[in-house]
């Protein structure tokens, strides 16, 4: 049987691969057990300054893998909200929380969860025939994995809506001139281009990234006042770093900067 995720590790990042092109990368228990297993190799790893997560074959991801949810397995009960306890959420979580920036490379189509994963990445390039689908209310279910709050977030009230009740698939452009990611590329670009930040932010000052990626992820709860004070807090950290100290140098030398970040040694 082939491994449901692909772990491949370059210099100074990884490239995390969902691999069930069969069922277009749907999410099964053992698919979640496996990028939960590559994740936390990722973290451990101190030389690893970024990730990208993308699909084998034509899809990104379809979501949950819908097999598993036959009610003559599952029964008339079946406890969603454990599923998502146990799974979607901490993955959602995870991602969110890591020290390292993650990029999601969208290949294809990112349907259900799938979509709704890729937008808790930090960064999201998507194929330009790829297309985003809230596909839950065709099964009568409501978005799940952030789904509710990124559509509300970058969309606001009216296009969320929208798509999550009709489904509509949405085209990787209009998810980038709506600014819901962070730009479309051909697809026969998306992995250099994927692959060129990975290793442009594994050569960066990866604290300052880190603590980037917490100060706008405070931002959406707070007044201006209290961001302010977040940025206080976190800069006061970042200007303690050896990577300051290293890029001011390096801009009075006029020369490449070379950081450390997370490197090991
Ligand atoms: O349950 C919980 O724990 C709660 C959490 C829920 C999270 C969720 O994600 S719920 C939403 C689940 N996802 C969906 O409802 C999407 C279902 N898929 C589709 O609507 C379509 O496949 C797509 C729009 C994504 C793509 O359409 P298309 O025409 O390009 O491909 P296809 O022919 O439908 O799919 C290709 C194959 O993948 C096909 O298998 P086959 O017929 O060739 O053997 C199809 O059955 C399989 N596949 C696609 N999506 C899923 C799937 N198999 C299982 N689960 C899927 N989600």
């Amino acid at each position: 049987m082939n491994d449901v995720v692909i772990h491949e590790r370059r210099d100074g990042y990884s490239i995390i691969t969902l691999n069930r092109p069969e069922r277009l990368n749907a999410f099964n228990e053992a698919q979640h057990l496996a990028l939960r297993a590559a994740i936390d190799s990722c973290e451990a790893d101190q030389d690893c300054g970024a990730i990208v997560l993308t699909g084998a074959g034509r899809g990104f991801c379809a979501g949950q893998d819908l097999a598993d949810r036959d009610p003559t397995i599952l029964g008339d009960s079946p406890d969603l909200g454990m599923t998502l306890e146990t799974y979607y959420n901490p993955l959602v979580r995870r991602l969110r929380g890591l020290q390292m920036p993650v990029i999601c490379a969208v290949n294809g189509v990112a349907a259900g969860a799938g979509a709704n994963i890729a937008f808790a990445c930090d960064i999201v390039l998507a194929a330009k025939s790829a297309k985003f689908i809230q596909a839950f209310s065709k099964i009568g279910l409501i978005p799940d994995a952030g789904g509710t709050y990124w559509l509300t977030k970058h969309l606001g009230e009216a296009r969320a809506k929208a798509l999550a009740m009709t489904a509509h698939p949405l085209p990787a452009e209009d998810a980038a001139s709506w600014g819901l990611i962070w730009k479309a590329v051909d697809d026969d670009a998306l992995m250099a281009e994927a692959t060129a930040l990975a290793e442009s932010f594994a050569n960066g000052p990866t604290r300052a990234f880190a603590l980037t990626k917490q100060a706008i992820h405070a931002a959406s709860g707070n007044s201006l006042e209290e961001q302010l004070e977040v940025e206080r807090a976190l800069q006061r950290e970042a200007g303690w770093s050896d990577d300051y100290k290293e890029g001011v140098a390096a801009f009075l030398q006029k020369r490449p900067a070379n950081y450390r970040g997370r490197k090991s040694g």
